[in-house]
């Protein structure tokens, strides 16, 4: 906190850079990854197919329908509730506290019926049901939380999504402005501390920008790369009143997504698919944020592609088909990464060649001509240099490169492949005895039919998860991507689980994700939901013990930990469950747990495992591990 800032300091001297005020035209800050838009050559022209995308008219509200000068003034925290009803949020989730209690009380007011506001035991829970909302909805998710620790509680969830491009809307309330500046109680600097876990943040300070500043940040949030945008409004603008403008201008003059491709750039790429041997999609999070999963089918159907995708883009190709590689990765499939290494034209469309995908960057891909597809510029040529760059939605470019692309066969590449994907599959060696991890999962794969919406937690179950819970639609897999961050499974579920009441959602979990985020089951309880939880329990931080092995002699350093009875504790929270430590009694349990009506918590104890394949980090194809039990050298 700047404490040369006294009590007296009018909120224009205060540290906050003046982009992040409302008092003047709010620009996007700078985001570290916004460069310029690379050129194809020289004679694209600059912003090539640059679209401006027009806001979208705001739903009037019944308070709408006079002009504004006539408008009786209204509190802010009025204003707030307003604006979310008009852009037809159903579902804030969030905790209270004192810097935010005029918004409570808004939303809680007799008339108020549109908006329900679930209540998870903790504010991160609030954050990650968001995320798990808006992966499954394709709708911005609501946070409400009030200053200081509740704002902190959700840094996690904002960095999360950050680097996932998870659409979450965080509304923080702040210490009054004339305490700003004063280590106020509960006084936290919100813009500075999550600056970098941001698309773009709000510090309101006048009561009349409420409603333009709200009805911004969720055209930022969920248009262009969708990111996390925090609203900051200290108490006394939530308590002033002022005349709402409900139909104010959005005044983003440095904020045009491209939306289109450059005619010219999807002509060389069609040339490009046209020209190859090997041609391969590398598809991820942005084919499914964009919904191009349909024109994705098209393509490499019309031109026989096979499709690789990332653990963000699974369910945008359907696994199994005779075009899919499944996954690629640190622990995609062989035939994933063997397609990237020998393919001669890799179509990357919305994924961000993460280094979790690429292992050591220079060699990945190495042959191959990269016709990379993103909305966002500051991800081409960031990680890996494109010979085609095309900045565009996923969706608008495939349905334009759709009627360039030749039919075509590759039959003798598709063979390739598939004797690969024959020679090396997906596989384990299971045993008797004890329940292998690999096979829980098959088993519940088996039981739901592959039918369930899945949010994983981080660890060794959650790739098992992406390997043998393969969904066959997007939005079906909700999983911290970017982050890691333990303990997303369970609340991410939750909120997934608002976003679809009648589909069966499964938070696949590890036993130590899981220790972090169970209260997550309170809201399962309170707000009459089914979400299951299925606990792969091997007692310990099991891919941490993985790279000990691996790589630090078989040290456990802090990484076995005797399990809690999460039966107990689902009582606790009114969830019925069971622990299952026989292999012969997983599938009826599954089958109980699916059928019973309510929240349900499986407990399956399992044996100690490694997750292969496995390319080490920074590492080639060529040192890609297979699993020794299977794979005899
Ligand atoms: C333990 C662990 C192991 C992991 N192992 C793997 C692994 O083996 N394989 C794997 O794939 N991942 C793995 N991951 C996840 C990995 O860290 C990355 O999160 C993931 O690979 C990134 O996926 P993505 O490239 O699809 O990017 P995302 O983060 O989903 O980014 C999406 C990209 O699409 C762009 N975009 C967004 N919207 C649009 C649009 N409308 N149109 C066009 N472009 C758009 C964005 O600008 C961005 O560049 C692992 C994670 C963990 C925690
Ligand atoms: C919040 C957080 N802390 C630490 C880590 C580092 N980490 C990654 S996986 C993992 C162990 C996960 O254990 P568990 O949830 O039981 O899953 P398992 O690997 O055993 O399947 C740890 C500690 C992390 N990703 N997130
Ligand atoms: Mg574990």
């Amino acid at each position: 906190m700047n404490r040369n800032v006294g009590p007296a300091a009018t909120p224009a001297h205060l540290a906050a850079p003046p982009c992040f005020r409302s008092d003047v035209t709010a620009k996007m800050a700078p985001s570290p990854r916004r460069r310029p838009t690379p050129m194809a050559d020289d004679k694209t022209p600059p912003n090539g197919g640059d679209v401006y995308e027009t806001p979208p008219e705001p739903k009037k509200a019944a308070v709408d329908m006079v002009p504004a000068s006539t408008v009786a003034e209204v509190k802010g925290a009025e204003i707030v509730v307003n604006v979310l009803e008009q852009l037809g949020v159903e579902y804030v989730f969030g905790y209270s506290g004192g810097a935010i209690l005029e918004v409570y009380d808004e939303l809680f007011k007799d008339h108020r019926k549109q908006i329900t506001l679930v209540k998870p035991a903790h504010e991160q829970l609030a954050g990650h049901a968001a995320q798990g909302f808006s992966r499954v909805s394709g709708k911005p998710g609501v946070v409400l939380v009030t200053s200081g620790p509740g704002l902190t509680n959700t840094v996690t969830p904002m960095a999360d999504a950050k680097l996932d491009s998870g659409a979450i809307v965080v509304i923080a309330g702040q210490v009054p402005t004339f305490f700003i500046g004063t280590d106020a109680f509960q006084e936290t600097d919100a813009v500075g501390t999550t600056l970098p876990h941001i698309k773009h943040s709000y510090q309101v300070l006048k009561t009349e920008e409420l409603a333009r500043v709200i009805r911004e940040a969720f055209h930022l949030c969920e248009s262009g790369r969708k990111g996390p945008v925090l609203i900051d409004i200290p108490k006394d603008v939530q308590q002033r009143k002022a005349a709402p403008n409900y139909d104010a201008l959005l005044d983003l003059p440095g904020y045009k997504p491209t939306l289109r491709p450059h005619a010219r750039q999807i002509e060389q790429a069609a040339e490009a698919i046209n020209q190859a041997k090997k041609p391969l999609f590398y598809v991820g999070g942005g084919v499914t944020e964009s919904d191009a999963w349909s024109e994705l089918r098209e393509l490499a159907l019309k031109a026989q592609i096979p499709v690789t995708t990332t653990i963000l883009g699974l369910g945008t190709f359907p696994y199994p088909h005779p075009l899919s590689c499944h996954f690629l990765g640190m622990h995609g499939t062989v035939v994933g990464n063997y397609a990237a290494d020998r393919c001669d034209l890799l179509i990357a469309v919305g994924a961000r060649f993460d280094d979790r995908v690429t292992g050591k960057k220079d060699e990945f891909a190495k042959g191959a001509k990269i016709i990379h597809v993103d909305i966002d510029p500051a991800e081409i040529n960031k990680n890996k240099k494109a010979d085609i760059p095309i900045i565009s939605d996923a969706r608008t470019a495939l349905r334009e490169l759709l009627p360039l692309v030749k039919t075509a066969e590759h039959a003798t590449w598709v063979y390739e492949l598939d004797e690969v994907a024959k020679k090396y599959p997906l596989t384990y060696k299971d045993e008797d005895g004890v329940i292998k991890p690999q096979y829980a999962i098959q088993t519940l794969h088996r039981v739901t039919e592959g039918k369930a919406i899945i949010a994983p937690g981080v660890g060794q179950h959650q790739m098992w998860a992406a390997q043998y819970y393969p969904v066959d639609r997007p939005r079906r897999f909700v999983t911290s991507g970017g982050l890691g961050t333990m303990g997303f499974g369970a609340p991410a579920a939750v909120g997934a689980q608002f976003a679809a009441p009648n589909e069966l959602v499964i938070d696949i979990d590890g036993d130590r994700s899981f220790n972090m985020t169970c209260t997550a089951m309170e809201m399962t309880h309170c707000y009459d939901l089914p979400t299951k939880f299925f606990i792969v329990n091997n007692e310990s931080d099991g891919m941490v013990v993985q790279w000990q092995d691996k790589f630090y002699r078989g040290n456990y350093a802090a990484t076995k930990t005797k399990s809690p009875e999460f039966v107990k504790i689902a009582e606790g929270y009114g969830v019925a469950g069971r622990k299952i430590t026989k292999k012969a009694d997983l599938a009826k349990a599954i089958e109980e747990m699916i059928t019973h009506k309510g929240p349900y918590l499986l407990d399956v104890r399992v044996a100690k495992a490694d997750v292969y394949p496995m390319i080490p980090s920074n590492k080639t194809f060529r040192d890609i591990i297979l699993d020794p039990d299977v794979f005899r050298p």
